[in-house]
Parts: structure tokens; C-alpha cells; sequence
């Protein structure tokens, strides 16, 4: 396959593959119009049908903004994150699993290989207006403005130096001024507290437009990725290639090299907005990986552009926070980790691993195990502890034995069907960590101490080992080569 180091040779490599890519020079507002029509064309993941699996978008036209395109869906299908890694789309969580433990770090690009820099707009210019530089989608017309969705955040520790990469979403505010928002406890968030316990603004990058490696990659979450580890290594093991980085023009920062856009940012300490701001109508956010409308915070982070810098022609890469892409972004890095410990703990006992779209990536995960031995049953229930445990996140995990799809949720659900009872197969642990996203973990709706926990759950559909044999036995059909009788038929 082509060499992907960047957006535009990983866009190259899909355009080699048929029902990869759509372009479209049709005229479009960046202003709900994308994903309106995306939604249509391949947003899938939990966004309201109806909607399908299906190609990356390209967007040539773009009102306002003559000199950008948007590219939306570029991670929209396993599949496709499969083209994109050079690996079967059902093996990805192991590849991300290998390259966590095989990790290149970043290193400082040659100046040819520095094109984010090729126009600069500077703050200080009197017609500086990032809300006309960015093609920024508002994704549903209740959103409280335009948004980043595609920003890599890069920022460092102020006291160690570690450097850490996560995509936060980002509202436009003003001419300079953008809303940054974090769950508590994610990695630049610690960072900024740091930052602003020196009284000082944190310096970031925000990286738009990039090797699909790193937006896999950058999505990692603790305790698989640490405080401290650059989860831009990570992508380096990945291409078996380092990222290449370049100083930010104007604020003390790293930013990578081959991004279609960059944002010099500085986050400033002990200020807050609204993230509504400039919308009071109501309390809406965007789209969050749930499938609900996100509410705004009424205290979030607030961002000073001091710069935007751009290659030539610039894509502005988006992505719809309830959609399939936003599934595998989430969800690969989460099987990995689920993969990682339960290989330590039971060597060969897992099989694979899959973080589905129903769960948004994140909430539900299906297991795939291989009961051996007598002694192996029991396992299978000790392994769903054991995922629970690799990611705080998840709230629902389905045990299933190795003749299961997991990739198909009807095999998956007659599993459920015949080889459950839910008097014995249900292991429950209640009031436990969660997502505070989740409505259903709501304190009204949970009775807990505080919305975000769950009753954490483990439905083991698996064939009790001591069972196995003529009582489970699945009907069996002759092995045959179907081609000869297909031909020209579809
Ligand atoms: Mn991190």
C-alpha cells in the first residue's frame, strides 16, 4: 500500500479502493448543513435513524470559505480504520494492543517536511477572525455554535515536561477566543490545573488534519496510557515511523508538522464562559457519544488563539460525536486495553475483543473466549472483571464462546438467548464509576450517591464447560465452495 504519513496520503490510499471516499463540489454551509446530509450517507454509530455505514465525505464547496474543503467520516467504518492501518478490520485491537508496547517516539521534523506553516494569520492582525479561517460545522441546528471536533490537543506537563495528545472538543467563540471542554482527571486537564497553579496559561497545539494513526492513537485513556505517556509514540509503533513535530510560531508549544491546520493556543488560567455564550436560547451543546444532545457547561476552560497556520488549500477534518467514526475511535484503543490485561491475567483465554457501536464505543464491549479446560470455566467471569477494570467507562460486558461473531450482534444476541439464564449468567456490581453522560446513571434515575454510577454488569453467555457437548451442539453444514453457483448473480 501507499506510504500514509499524512490526511492527504491516507485520502490518496482510500481513493485506490472503491466505496472508500465521496466528493462533492455541490455548494454547502458549514452551519448544520454537513451533517445533515451526512448523517445520510455514513454517520451510523447511535446517530438517530435513520442513517447507514458508508463512505468518507469530501466536501469541495464550502460556503464562506473558498479556500478550505471538509472531510468528514474518515474513520467511519472498521473496515476502513482497517485500510487505513494496513490490518483486517477484526484485528485492530491487537495492533493498537502491540504498538502500545512497541511505541516510537516523536522527533522534530527536517524543515521540507514542515507544511502546516505554508499561510500564517496572525492574532495580531487587525482582520484576524478564526470563525472566518475554520470551516467549523455546527452539527445540529440546536448546537450551541460552531465546533472543533477533529482537535488533537498537544500540551505538556509544566513541572516534568511529559507531553500528552487528546482530542477535546472546541467551541468558537469569538474572533480569538474558543471554549475548551474535559471530563475531570483526563490528561491535559491536569496539565491546565497545573498550569494554572504557576498562574500561568498552558501553551497548546490544537492539530487538525492528520495521519488517521494518531486520531486512533490519541484516544487511548488510563490506565493502559498514563499520565505522562505521549500517546503520539503510540502512533509512531503504528506506521513504524516517528511523528514528526515543529515549534508553534507564537506560543511556546510543539505542533505536528504535516497538519492541514494548526491552532497556536495558550489556555488561560482562571478564566471561565460559558460554552454557550453566544447561544442562551436554550442549554445544548453538540452531539455526544450517547446519542443525546450534550448540555453546554457554564464553566468551561477559555482558549486564546494567538495563531492559525494552515497548508495550502487546507481540510477541515470533522466528526459527528455520536457516529460510527467516534465508535472506532473510542472503541479500538478500549479493546486493546481490554486485550492487553486479560492476556496478562489468562493467556489465550480471550480471543478477541469488541467495543460496539450500540455502546457508542465505550459503554458496552462483547468478549470473545476460549473455555479449554475444566478449570478455564470460572475464567471467563474472572476476564469481564478484569475489562471492567482496564476501562473505567464501561458499564456492560457480553461473554460469548469462540464459534460467536462478535462483530455481528444477532449472533451475539442467540448466544444470549440459548446459553443464558438470567438467574445464574448475571454478575452485577452496583454504584460504581461510570460516565456522567450516561442518562440512565443519573442519580434520579439510579437512586446512587451522585449521577455517573453505574450498576456495572457481565452477562455470561457462555456454555458452562461441565455442559459442553451433544446438549450445545450447534448444527453443522457441509463445508463448500458457493462460486460456482453464484457467478453473475448478486
Ligand atoms: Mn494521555
Amino acid at each position: 500500500m501507499t506510504k500514509i504519513h499524512d490526511l492527504r496520503s491516507a485520502i490518496e490510499h482510500l481513493q485506490t479502493i472503491p466505496g472508500q471516499i465521496l466528493e462533492t463540489n455541490e455548494s454547502i454551509d458549514p452551519d448544520a448543513e454537513i451533517t445533515g446530509v451526512y448523517r445520510y450517507v455514513g454517520a451510523a454509530g447511535v446517530v438517530e435513524r435513520p442513517t447507514k455505514l458508508g463512505p468518507a465525505m469530501m466536501f469541495n464547496n464550502v460556503a464562506g470559505f473558498p479556500d478550505s474543503r471538509v472531510l468528514i467520516g474518515m474513520l467511519g467504518t472498521r473496515e476502513r480504520v482497517g485500510h487505513l492501518l494496513d490490518c483486517p478490520p477484526k484485528d485492530l485491537g491487537r495492533l493498537l494492543n502491540k504498538s502500545v508496547h512497541n511505541r516510537i517516539v516523536p522527533v522534530e521534523a527536517a524543515p521540507e517536511e514542515v507544511k502546516c506553516q505554508e499561510v500564517v494569520y496572525r492574532a495580531t492582525d487587525p482582520d484576524f477572525d478564526i470563525r472566518k479561517i475554520i470551516p467549523a460545522p455546527r452539527n445540529t441546528p440546536e448546537d450551541a455554535g460552531p465546533y472543533i471536533t477533529m482537535g488533537h490537543c498537544y500540551s505538556n506537563d509544566p513541572i516534568t515536561g511529559e507531553h500528552d495528545i487528546t482530542i477535546h472538543r472546541l467551541c468558537l467563540q469569538d474572533k480569538d477566543t474558543m471554549t475548551f471542554n474535559s471530563a475531570p482527571g483526563r490528561h491535559l486537564e491536569i496539565f491546565r490545573r497545573k498550569w494554572e497553579a504557576q498562574d500561568k496559561p498552558m501553551p497548546m497545539s490544537v492539530n487538525i488534519g492528520i495521519d488517521p494513526a494518531i486520531s486512533v492513537a490519541c484516544c487511548f485513556e488510563p490506565p493502559t496510557t498514563p499520565l505522562g505517556l505521549d500517546e503520539l509514540s503510540i502512533a509512531g509503533a503504528l506506521r513504524n515511523e516517528p511523528v514528526k513535530l515543529t515549534q508553534c510560531l507564537t506560543v511556546d508549544q510543539k505542533c505536528i508538522a504535516n497538519a492541514e491546520y494548526v491552532l497556536e493556543c495558550e489556555i488561560m488560567p482562571h478564566e471561565v464562559m460559558a460554552e454557550n455564550n453566544n447561544d442562551r436560547d436554550d442549554n445544548w451543546a453538540m452531539p455526544e457519544f450517547p446519542g443525546y444532545e450534550g448540555i453546554a457547561h457554564r464553566e468551561s476552560a477559555v482558549v486564546k488563539v494567538r495563531a492559525v497556520t494552515t497548508r495550502i488549500h487546507p481540510i477541515m477534518q470533522t466528526v459527528i460525536g455520536c457516529s460510527e467514526e467516534h465508535v472506532n475511535m473510542a472503541g479500538i484503543p478500549t479493546e486493546a486495553s481490554i486485550i492487553d490485561i486479560c492476556d496478562k491475567a489468562f493467556p489465550g483465554l480471550v480471543t478477541n475483543v469488541y467495543a460496539t457501536r450500540s455502546g457508542g464505543g465505550k459503554t458496552m464491549v462483547i468478549m470473545k473466549l476460549d473455555k479449554k479446560r475444566p478449570v478455564d470455566q470460572g475464567r471467563e467471569r474472572q476476564a469481564g472483571l478484569l475489562a471492567l477494570a482496564a476501562y473505567t467507562e464501561l458499564k456492560n460486558v457480553i461473554l460469548v464462546d469462540d464459534d460467536i461473531d462478535i462483530f455481528d450482534t444477532d449472533d451475539v444476541l442467540w448466544a444470549m438467548n440459548y446459553r443464558f439464564n438470567a438467574e445464574k449468567d448475571i454478575i452485577r456490581i452496583p454504584a460504581t464509576i461510570c460516565h456522567p453522560l450516561d442518562p440512565s446513571e443519573k442519580q434520579v434515575y439510579t437512586g446512587y450517591w451522585r449521577d455517573g454510577l453505574a450498576c456495572k454488569t457481565i452477562f455470561d453467555c457462555t456454555i458452562p464447560f461441565q455442559l459442553r457437548g451433544d446438549l450445545f451442539h450447534r448444527a453443522k453444514f457441509l463445508e463448500m465452495d458457493p462460486t460456482p453457483y453464484i457467478k453473475g448473480d448478486n
